[in-house]
């Protein structure tokens, strides 16, 4: 391999690993949404005692909803077994 693809095959590697990040808290969100209106309800993160856990501190507005917003701006990541 030479130093120029090495170099090509590393900046592939972080933009992938970047693009799926970007992506975890959408499909986070559409994982948990039951009932598909974008947000996850309190009702819906019973279904994650992960999630459940940090409901109140993802919630910043206490309107009893996760956004997409909130939960980007939390940084919540399930941590996986
Ligand atoms: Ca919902
Ligand atoms: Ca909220």
């Amino acid at each position: 391999m030479t130093t120029s693809s090495i170099a090509i095959t590393a900046i592939l590697t972080a933009f992938t690993s970047f693009s799926s990040l970007a992506g975890d808290d959408e499909a986070l969100i559409d994982k948990f949404d039951l009932d598909q209106d974008g947000q996850i309800s309190i009702k819906e993160a019973v279904a994650e005692p992960q999630l459940l856990a940090a409901f109140g501190k993802i919630d910043t507005d206490g309107n009893g909803v996760i956004t997409k917003q909130e939960l980007s701006k939390s940084g919540f990541r399930l941590i996986r077994f």
